[in-house]
């Protein structure tokens, strides 16, 4: 399989970056994070506080090079990509901490190169070391990489894997139009045009309905489908999933044929290029979860996010049992799967967070069977936009969390104008990591009501010293998951 998948060239090009990447790194340490997760997850808003915080010296007692001081300064340099666009971070951060608005969302793929000078622990290394370490970060949409799975699928494997997902009970009343629509068709009948758009709009529709906040479903290839980019109506585009494919070659000039070359153009065109030019690259990953969004929505939604995580560690597996490791010029030897926006929860339900994240990485991992990396796990807030207090309701005192719910969000009929601040109690999320995922009491979401109840916060308003400068922003063990990406690099 794995000849038909990467040509010579693909392989002599990434051997060549691989030089020039060892080339370079020999003047400069460096070390590419990939920033992952679906959209929405919170990718941008976790830059630009990484970044933020180490430019300026925030409050990261867990990070370790921080915390003893031997961090002399971290600063934006050029990035070593001229072609790819660079990461808005000023803008980001104006938006954040000016204006108190969350950035907008991205797109596609952007880069930022942060430096950072340090003094080493150990004077051994102090002697060798130039002390200065440059992080690559590389933000892009999360959809793209649960495309990288089908690399290693044929045509008629993506059809079949699609129809079984598409009946599933979460996600059979969404896709009933298209699978009736696939129903009607003949895949060795002629090909033609109308026929591939409405099966592929149709397809793409279904899609998109999965993703809404109501089912915050994640396992949606392909990628593009949900974010088309400059793509958008191309023939590698127009293609659809077919219903009862044989195993006999199509009929060239079929329908099926048709199909058949433009996924494999897909594959070749559009996954097959970003895999090679940004994932292969990568050293480390954070792979950031809005499990508070698939919590609400219920099991079948934690059940579909698990299934995701597993295919994106499936293709990080190193080892033979995995036809992408070939192409990967450097080896992610760290990942971290971290579950986004904590600050929506009192930290009284912090531990039950990362324990339910916990739970999901640690199937997915032994799902993908996945060895050769180690996998850390932390519930997070890279922005914290709410702090603490209790509230007392008859006898009873609530913990609830403090802050300004954005213009529109609504509570029990409550409208909320984005200035007055409000307590809210988000609910309990359950002692035990397992009633999450289990789909086999109510496979409708929303069954007996979430168990979480959420609205969304502004950013929060940052204090300014007596000489007007701004403290960095607040956050929930940011310093965690930075000891954890590059700590070891700092030591
Ligand atoms: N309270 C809180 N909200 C957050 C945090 N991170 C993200 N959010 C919310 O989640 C939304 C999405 O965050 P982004 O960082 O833009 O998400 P993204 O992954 O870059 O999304 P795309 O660009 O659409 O792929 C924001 O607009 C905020 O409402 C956080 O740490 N705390
Ligand atoms: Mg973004």
């Amino acid at each position: 399989m794995a000849s038909s998948l990467t040509t010579f060239s693909d392989e002599a090009k990434i051997a060549l970056d691989t030089f020039s990447g060892r080339a370079a790194g020999l003047f400069s340490p460096s070390l590419r994070l990939g920033v992952t997760g679906l959209s929405r997850a919170g990718k941008t808003v976790f830059i630009s506080a990484l970044v933020h915080n180490l430019i300026h010296g925030g409050r990261l007692p867990l990070f370790e090079a921080q915390k003893s001081g031997r961090i002399a300064r971290a600063f934006l340099e050029e990035q070593p990509d001229d072609a790819v666009p660079r990461f808005q971070y000023e803008d980001h951060i104006a938006a954040l901490v000016n204006d108190r608005v969350w950035p907008e969302s991205t797109r596609a793929i952007s880069e930022l190169r942060l430096t950072i000078e340090f003094e080493s622990a150990s004077g051994w290394n102090r002697m060798f070391s130039a002390g200065k370490l440059s992080l690559d970060i590389v933000d892009y949409p999360g959809e793209w990489l649960l495309d990288l799975p089908l690399l290693g699928k044929s045509f008629a494997d993506f059809s079949r894997e699609a129809m079984a997902m598409a009946a599933l009970p979460v996600r059979a009343d969404l896709s009933e139009g298209w699978r009736a629509l696939a129903a009607t068709i003949d895949p060795n009948a002629d090909a033609d045009e109308m026929t591939a758009r409405r099966l592929a709009e149709s397809f793409a529709a279904y899609l998109k309905a999965c993703k809404l906040d109501e089912r915050a479903l994640s396992t949606l290839p392909p990628g593009r489908f949900l974010m088309p980019g400059d793509l958008e109506g191309s023939p590698a585009l127009t293609f659809s999933p077919l219903l009862a494919l044989g195993d006999r070659r199509p009929r060239s000039g079929s329908l099926q044929a048709m199909m058949e070359r433009r996924y494999e153009a897909y594959k070749t065109h559009v996954v097959k290029p970003f895999f090679r030019e940004h994932i292969t690259r990568l050293d480390r990953q954070i792979v950031l979860i809005d499990a508070m969004q698939a919590l609400n929505a219920g099991p079948g939604a934690m059940a579909d996010l698990e299934r995701a995580v597993t295919e994106i560690l499936s293709c990080f597996r190193p080892g033979r049992g995995n036809f992408l490791t070939d192409l990967f010029s450097r080896r992610i030897d760290r990942i971290l799967v971290a579950a986004t926006k904590a600050d929506h929860l009192h930290h009284e339900s912090h531990d039950r967070l990362q324990a339910i994240v916990r739970r999901l990485a640690d199937r997915a991992v032994t799902r993908a069977n996945f060895t050769g990396a180690d996998v850390d796990v932390v519930a997070m807030g890279a922005v914290r936009a709410t702090r603490e207090g209790t509230v007392k309701q008859g006898r009873e005192t609530l913990p609830v969390i403090i802050g300004t719910p954005l213009k529109g969000e609504r509570i029990n009929g409550d409208t909320f104008d984005g200035k007055a601040e409000t307590a809210i109690f988000p609910g309990d999320l359950p002692e035990k990591a397992d009633a999450v995922f289990d789909v086999s009491g109510s496979q409708q979401p929303d069954a007996n009501g979430p168990a979480i109840r959420f609205v969304r916060f502004r950013p929060p308003k940052l204090e300014r010293t007596a000489e007007g400068v701004t403290l960095s922003l607040p956050h929930i063990r940011l310093d965690r998951a930075l000891q954890f990406l590059i700590g070891d690099h700092l030591a």
